[in-house]
């Protein structure tokens, strides 16, 4: 058998509603930048979408959209896997044996759930609970060495370390190592346009909350005129006490690839219109060509299946493998 020769990155987004500028800045464009160095698993989690309830034709049509974003923000098909989740049945199945090495106190402490579930902890579904666990699974069926996430998905990526100790632990080998989170400075977590704190979310129910990839100029302008900040009118940074003009700050930095203090620099003493127009030609330069091609992307779905049946085969290989000797490892008879 060959020996690896290039790192695995493996890394994913949930096919739960629109794509924003917090997925793009804490995520893809990130995977845009790194992919090509790397052996890429980059899926589209439909798995993880069903853990609140979903329309099913929402979930299909978010899934083309998903991989569409993936491609038009510059991700090769030809470097990287691009496969759905649910394709590939050895996620699912890897799930479940390291749902039995992770104990309920670890999950317990995750602050997503906390998040998510919201009052009524009780209604909230097992899946919601426990998909740290099958987050867990789709990075380690691969062996990954590397998960770059938004900071949201830091504990996650923890908990990912833990449970693969705690297996290679139970079977008494090395068998996985322990992937490394890697996230952006710059982006790594953007803040809603209506409340500085909460994240950019798919699933805020308030559209202004978020900037859309799919967004045209217009409305981009509109959300980003309208944009909550407080009643000081002079434009100063500070994090603590300004969140909301802070994440214009933030996304400003991160969309410009330029550092904070730059931002800061630039803007301090300026006027709110004459920031949040110059943000808006910002945002509007940089996700305008993505949306683009993302809608003529879209147009062409035989062209995302073929991708996409091409990328599960890949993935369903390397997945295979993997899950016959993780079988083998249990105790299980493996034929
Ligand atoms: N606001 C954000 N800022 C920076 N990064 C973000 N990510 C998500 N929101 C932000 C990063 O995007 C990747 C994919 O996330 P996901 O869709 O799989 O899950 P999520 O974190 O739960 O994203 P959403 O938008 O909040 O979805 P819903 O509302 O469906 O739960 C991850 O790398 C994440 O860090």
């Amino acid at each position: 058998m060959l020996g690896k020769t290039m790192s695995i990155l493996v890394s994913g987004i949930q096919t739960s509603g629109s794509l924003h500028l917090g997925n793009y800045l804490g995520s893809i464009k990130n995977w845009v930048n790194i992919h090509k160095q790397y052996d890429s698993y980059l899926f589209l989690a439909d798995l993880h979408s069903i853990t609140v309830p979903q329309d099913p034709s929402f979930i299909r049509s978010c899934a083309y959209e998903v991989a569409a974003a993936y491609i038009a923000s510059g991700i090769s098909s030809d470097k990287a896997t691009i496969f759905v989740q649910s394709s590939v049945p050895a996620h699912t199945e890897l799930s479940w044996i390291l749902s039995c090495v992770t104990s309920m106190g670890w999950l317990n402490r995750m602050t997503q759930f906390k998040d998510k579930a919201g009052k009524d902890k009780e209604k909230a579904s097992l899946g919601l609970y426990s998909y740290p666990v099958l987050q867990a699974a789709d990075v380690l069926l691969y062996k990954a060495d590397i998960v770059p996430v938004g900071e949201d998905q830091k504990q996650h990526i923890e908990l990912c370390r833990d449970i693969a100790a705690a297996f290679n632990r139970n079977v008494n080998k090395d068998y996985f190592n322990l992937p490394e989170p890697m996230i952006m400075k710059e982006g790594a977590r953007i803040m809603s346009l209506r409340d500085g704190a909460q994240k950019m979310s798919k699933s805020d129910p308030s559209d202004n909350s978020r900037i859309n990839l799919l967004d045209d100029q217009d409305t981009i302008y509109q959300k980003i005129k309208k944009s909550k900040t407080d009643s000081i009118s002079e434009i100063y940074y500070d994090k603590e006490n300004r969140p909301e003009v802070s994440n214009l700050f933030s996304i400003y930095a991160a969309l410009s690839d330029r550092k904070i203090e730059t931002i800061i620099d630039e803007f301090t003493g300026k006027t709110f219109s004459e920031f949040k127009s110059k943000l808006a030609d910002l945002t509007v330069e940089v996700i305008g060509p993505i949306s683009k091609e993302m809608r003529r992307i879209l147009n062409s779905k035989d062209y995302l299946d073929n991708i996409l049946s091409f990328g599960a085969e890949k993935a369903n290989k390397i997945a295979s493998q993997n899950i016959k000797e993780v079988k083998e490892l249990v105790g299980f008879i493996s034929l």
